[in-house]
């Protein structure tokens, strides 16, 4: 079986591990092509680092999809994260139109904010915009803030930490059971966990997964998770096992970054534990 192939419309963060440095070897670890299309470069991310660099690659975007177009490359799936425009997510949904097929999944991670807030480069249109782009997904991966943003509600009003709830947000985000949603951040009242409610649009029904909850918050967790979710899905998991899989991963790395005392900015020492996940291939 030839590996699986996956475009990856992300920026590339030279350092502070999040984006395409995630996605890139964590699909590879997973036996799966990830091609990438990068949307910028950057010396770092946004998040705990001032004054990094910033290429814009929006002009490249057009003419890449049109030059995988021609030469006739299809995906098993497009997955997309953060944006640096509003533009750049208008001609992301072009890209998943020209290439659209019934077998090739689109995972939108509507990467916009965390902890309640967005992050600093993202307007209020431009979350509008990422919303449109959203509904051409097949999967979105929301964290709590994201998922605020996207129903239009008080972050506060959205408590993740009661399964029922759970349910609820997950279903309320899937445009009436159009998409599938895979929730991130839910927690328990009683229990150091920490996990996603998944709505499956093909069986109507929400899962959820949970994993040990590892002290330290840090950048790039979930790049990590929806990288992880992604590779498991083009391998044919259920949209469950895949949470399952990305959720026992990113619980492993956080476990083992914070044990290195490694600052939160730098993202996920993830690198030691790669290989842990081609046995899930
Ligand atoms: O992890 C999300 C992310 C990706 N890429 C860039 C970012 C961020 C979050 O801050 O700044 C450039």
């Amino acid at each position: 079986m030839p590996a699986p192939r996956v475009a990856a419309i992300h920026d590339l963060s030279g350092f502070g591990r999040c984006s395409l440095t995630v996605a890139i070897p964590t699909l590879s670890a997973m036996g799966v092509q990830c091609c990438p299309l990068p949307t910028a470069y950057l010396s770092t991310h946004t998040g705990g680092f001032t004054g990094n660099t910033f290429l814009d690659m929006t002009d490249q975007m057009a003419s890449v999809t049109d030059h995988w177009k021609n030469c006739g490359v299809v995906f098993d799936a497009i997955y997309t994260g953060f944006m640096g425009s509003r533009e750049q997510m208008a001609l992301t949904a072009d890209f998943v139109r020209t290439f659209r097929r019934p077998e090739c999944l689109a995972v939108i991670d509507p990467v916009m904010g965390d902890h309640g807030k967005a992050y600093r480069t993202y307007t209020p249109e431009m979350c509008r915009a990422m919303s449109r782009l959203a509904e051409e997904a097949d999967v979105i991966t929301p964290n709590r803030t994201e998922a605020a943003i996207l129903l239009n509600q008080e972050y506060d009003t959205l408590r993740l930490d009661h399964p029922e709830e759970c349910r609820r947000w997950a279903e309320r985000l899937s445009l009436e059971g159009r998409r599938s949603v895979v929730l991130t951040g839910i927690t328990l009242p009683d229990k150091p966990v920490t996990g996603a409610a998944c709505f499956d649009r093909t069986d109507g029904k929400t899962h959820l997964v949970y994993a040990p909850l590892a002290p330290g918050q840090f950048h790039g967790t979930g790049d990590l998770f929806a990288s992880v979710l992604t590779g498991a899905l083009v391998q044919k998991h259920s949209l469950k096992d895949a949470a399952q899989t990305a959720a026992d991963f990113t619980s492993l790395c956080a476990a083992h970054t914070g044990k290195e005392n490694i600052p939160a900015r730098e993202g996920l020492d993830f690198e030691p534990l790669l290989l842990r996940l081609a046995g899930n291939a």
